[in-house]
């Protein structure tokens, strides 16, 4: 066996927790190496070219982008920073021979910078530390250079990853210096470092192709592309490849496609990343990062293998869900109305794309056939797939998220987060009452120089389920929340999830000032007049525990005038609490649902009727469940 060396390439993922600057230094990088001509106007992060990843400011899918510095070709995976996305860094650190943590100079190292550093340790990557945002008034490199090195001790680093290099940068200025007390003038220094320390890929002489489908992407042009790093071997357009598909072990009737298969296809083009374009390629190398085209039944976890020699990878291994939560049809008496897809088997088509492009999210059908299990890593990763899917055109029904449990030894174990909040003094009482009562425990209480401290929890997953939004009222918005898996654990008891009741619309119909000014006054409204509702439909939060049936279409009795006019002088003070998707999902309770449709976000009883909900009550009552 000869093994050779691609000296002219470097394949490296930036690694981070959220908000850290991973995608800012990306900009900085392909600016400062000419990727961009000249008068290009270029947006800010540009690889975040998502919608959503736009709209709300933070990386959602990893990506790939190419830069040359000084006859090197440097792949730079950015990944995303929100625990959600985890998947994503998992997937990435397969195709990369080293990492850049970046940590934020001011904050620190957070829950999401242990975990993707844990995942690069695993891995054995050689990782080189930068310090970012060294431009901050709050900035304190050395304190956090400290802590940075105390984590490495912490995930049991061997002596060789605990010398790692540091490089301070300003990433929106793009600068970095290997020396705090020398100001940078560019990203060189940083540059240099990813060149050195960067292992160049390694691969065996003669041996045949091997490629690990790590991401898929689609082009209007070719299809369906397998993307993915060759490990050995060469790829060429027109080659004849054969696509290897390892079998699950735990094929459960989920709806994932039938594994073990092999099947063999032509490549049709290849394509790799210059800057943020995508160039055509007539043949690629060992350690180079390619889409192939040509393979219209390729998934993500298969390795392209040589027909005459095949040889798979092993098995891309990425951590299990906890979350699930159901996709339903809409059955709310407003369905149909703006979606343009309604139907089970429209719902189902598209969960099946979705897990085809997403190794963290599975799907399962449930008991009733207009219903699908999904299971995800956390609320936003499986409210990013709601938001996309709304904005597709569908209509769907969604429950509150669960935890998955396992039933180890007999005994049922539930997963555990390591939560970090960030407050003024004032608030550690009132945070610390509610984790207690969530089933918390501190594991550590640290003080900023600027006096903010930080309460470290381990907390059952289900303790936090609808957690933020009370956090932000209790601390009146100050408080940062961050949170990692931390594996299983013993159950931890029961968890009272909502304390207060809401208000059910009793009837169907169109509200009115006169009677939602009166339910304003022991209640938070989710609706304003004019709305129309539907009976079992929530339109408030009760200010006490227990949900109250209203009539929210009562316009003043026994007036001669006109409704409208009458209505008029009644006027709500409080404007209605703005429901997003995210806060809706959060807030639900098990008899609950959210109606999701592509102009709408409503909440709903489970069973609509007033005479049904009463009915489950009593028997749950009889049954001593009440
Ligand atoms: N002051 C200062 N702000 C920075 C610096 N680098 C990034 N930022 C800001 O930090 C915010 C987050 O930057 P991003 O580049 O989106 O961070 P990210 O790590 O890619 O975030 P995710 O991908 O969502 O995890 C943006 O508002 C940036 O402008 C820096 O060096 N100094
Ligand atoms: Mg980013």
């Amino acid at each position: 066996m000869s093994l050779s060396v691609r000296a002219d390439l470097r394949n490296i993922a930036i690694i981070a927790h959220v908000d850290h600057g991973k995608t800012t230094l990306v900009d900085g990088m392909l600016r400062q190496t000419g990727t961009f001509r000249a008068n290009e106007a270029v947006v800010d992060r540009v690889l975040d070219s998502g919608d959503l990843e736009r709209e709300k400011g933070i990386t959602i899918l990893a990506k790939q982008t190419t830069i040359d510095y000084e006859g090197v070709h440097l792949n730079i995976v950015d990944t995303p920073g929100h625990a959600d996305f985890g998947g994503e860094v998992e997937r990435s650190l397969l195709m990369v021979d080293a990492v850049l943590l970046l940590v934020d100079a001011s904050e620190g190292p957070l829950p999401q910078t242990r975990y993707v550093l844990q995942k690069a340790m695993a891995r054995q990557l050689p990782v080189i530390v930068a310090l970012n945002k060294i431009d901050r008034s709050d900035a304190r490199p050395a304190e956090v250079l400290d802590d940075v090195y105390e984590l490495f001790m912490d995930l049991g680093a061997t002596d060789g990853q605990i010398e790692f290099p540091v490089v301070y940068t300003n990433a929106k200025a793009g600068t970095a210096t290997t020396d705090l007390a020398t100001p940078g003038a560019d990203l060189k220094p940083l540059l240099e470092l990813l060149v050195a320390i960067t292992p160049a890929p390694i691969y065996e002489e003669g041996h045949p192709l091997q490629l690990l489908v790590t991401n898929l992407s689609a082009n209007d042009y070719v299809g369906r592309m397998a993307v993915g790093r060759i490990r050995n071997g060469k790829l060429r357009v027109g080659q004849r490849v054969t696509i290897v598909r390892e079998e699950d072990e735990n094929t459960d009737g989920s709806i994932e496609l039938g594994r073990r298969k092999i099947v063999t296809g032509t490549v049709t083009a290849l394509q790799t990343a210059h800057g943020i374009d995508r160039v055509d390629m007539i043949e690629a190398g060992p350690g180079d990062i390619v889409s192939v085209a040509g393979l219209p039944e390729v998934t993500i976890g298969d390795t392209l293998t040589d027909p005459a020699d095949p040889r798979p990878l092993p098995r891309l291994d990425v951590d299990a869900p906890t979350l699930r939560m159901t996709f339903g049809v809409n059955s709310s008496p407003m369905a149909g109305r703006d979606g343009a897809f309604l139907t089970s088997r429209q719902i189902k088509a598209r969960l099946e794309r979705e897990v085809l492009g997403n190794v963290a999210i599975e799907v399962h059908p449930t008991e009733s056939g207009e219903t699908f299990e999904v299971r995800g890593r956390g609320e936003l990763q499986l409210a990013i797939l709601i938001e996309q899917m709304r904005r597709e055109g569908f209509e769907l029904t969604v429950s509150r998220p669960e935890v998955i449990l396992h039933t180890v030894d007999g005994a049922t174990q539930e997963p555990y987060e390591r939560v970090t909040i960030d407050i003024p003094p004032d608030y550690i009482g009132v945070v610390q009452q509610a984790l207690a009562a969530r089933k918390g425990q501190l594991e550590q209480m640290s003080t900023d120089t600027d006096g903010r401290v930080r309460l470290e929890f381990i907390i059952p997953t289900r303790g936090l389920i609808g957690y933020r939004g009370q956090l932000l009222s209790d601390t009146r918005g100050t408080a940062l929340m961050h949170q990692i898996n931390e594996g299983y654990g013993p159950w931890a008891g029961e968890v009272t999830h909502r304390t207060s009741g809401v208000l059910v619309a009793d009837r169907a119909g169109e509200s009115r000032a006169y009677a939602l000014s009166a339910l304003v006054e022991r209640s938070e409204l989710f609706i304003s007049p004019s709305t129309e509702v539907y009976e079992g439909m929530i339109i408030g939060e009760n200010s006490r525990p227990g949900d109250m049936d209203v009539n929210p279409n009562k316009s003043k009795a026994l007036s001669k005038m006109r409704t409208q006019a009458t209505d008029g002088d009644y006027r709500i003070h409080t404007p209605p609490r703005v429901i997003t998707l995210e806060s809706a999902i959060e807030f639900i309770a098990a008899d609950e649902l959210v109606e999701v449709t592509p102009t709408a976000i409503r909440l709903r009883k489970r069973l609509l009727s007033q005479h049904e909900r009463r009915r489950a009550s009593g028997a749950n009552f009889k049954a001593g469940l009440g």
